[in-house]
């Protein structure tokens, strides 16, 4: 493993010392956001983290190595890079070992390598799920079943409604994932509060969410908690625009026939074309609000 893995000096002490520490995944710097506004968000990000008290780790491949806490000349190369960089997800990080090459690890990717370090919480924007139309497609992402697998629990913002949101949530319960929801009863839909569905457990404090990954971690259930926390009011989009925008841009995405791994990004992207960046800014904000919480959380839990 040593071989394999590398961890910065700064997050392994942190770890060591059972210190906070909060992992970030690369997939939303090279195929989330556009340049250079990516690379200001991933360093921002770590900055909000830090100034609520834990430790950042962003997590990456660089040159076929499993490296936590990448620089930010290297959260710059990879934002640089954009979509040439490979997406990399659980299937990907053998092949991207072997051959020595990068990759901007995904949620899934992201937890896998996390665990390896130790790191136990992880902050980001959104989660993949259940496509729309999966019941043809068997579009799925793997972030779920690695949400069931592995002991990394996520804070997002809920997910977008580029995906079915009713199916991931039935996938998340077939899994035994449990969805918290922070400060709230209502599943979080990313550029806005509402999505109509409920999560399992409201939890209004981090020292509330804490105390259960604690029990989770003594009783050695296995997988993560998905802790969701809504965009704030200040931010938060118009339901029907964005629905709207995410309608038409999924219809673009079935006429040209994208699929697998491209999808995600593709609608990312035309979504931010189409709303003229009013939902990157959205994105960036939520994301701001996920390391604060996650580093709270941390905080939390490396206390009990
Ligand atoms: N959703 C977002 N922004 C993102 C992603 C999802 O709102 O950047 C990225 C994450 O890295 C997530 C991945 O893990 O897309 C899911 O891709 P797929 O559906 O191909 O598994
Ligand atoms: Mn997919």
């Amino acid at each position: 493993m040593k071989d394999y893995l590398v961890v910065s000096p700064e997050v392994k002490k942190a770890i060591e010392e059972n210190k906070p520490v909060v992992a970030l995944e690369s997939t939303i710097i090279s195929h989330g956001m556009p340049y250079p506004k990516n690379v200001e968000t991933a360093l921002k990000v770590e900055q909000i983290v830090r100034e609520n008290g834990a430790i950042p780790a962003t997590i990456a491949i660089i040159k076929g190595k499993l490296t936590v806490g990448i620089t930010p000349e290297e959260i710059d190369y990879l934002g640089k890079k954009g979509l040439e960089v490979t997406k990399a997800s659980r299937r990907d990080i053998p092949v991207l070992v072997a051959r020595g090459e990068d990759g901007a690890t995904t949620v899934a990717a992201t937890m896998i390598i996390a665990h390896m370090a130790g790191i136990k919480l992880f902050a980001t924007g959104g989660i993949g799920g259940v496509h729309r139309g999966a019941e043809t497609t068997m579009d799925i992402s793997a972030d779920l079943e690695e949400l069931s697998n592995t002991n990394v629990s996520v804070i997002c913002a809920g997910a977008k409604s580029i995906l079915d949101l009713g199916l991931t949530l039935e996938y998340l319960e077939t899994k035994g994932v449990p969805v918290i929801g922070y400060q709230t009863d209502e599943l979080p839909a990313f550029y806005t509060k509402e999505s109509g569905f409920k999560v399992n457990y409201k939890m209004d404090s981090p020292l509330e969410i804490a105390k259960a990954l604690k029990a989770k971690e003594e009783l050695r259930l296995k997988g993560a908690m998905l802790i969701t926390n809504p965009i704030p009011d200040e931010y938060s989009m118009d339901k029907e625009l964005i629905n709207g925008v995410i309608e038409k841009a999924v219809e673009e995405a079935n006429s040209l026939g994208v699929k697998g791994k491209d999808i995600t990004p593709f609608l990312l992207d035309k979504i931010q074309k189409i709303t003229e960046g009013k939902s990157l800014e959205a994105n960036i904000q939520l994301v701001y609000n996920n390391a604060k919480l996650g580093a709270q959380i941390a905080k939390e839990l490396s206390n009990l």
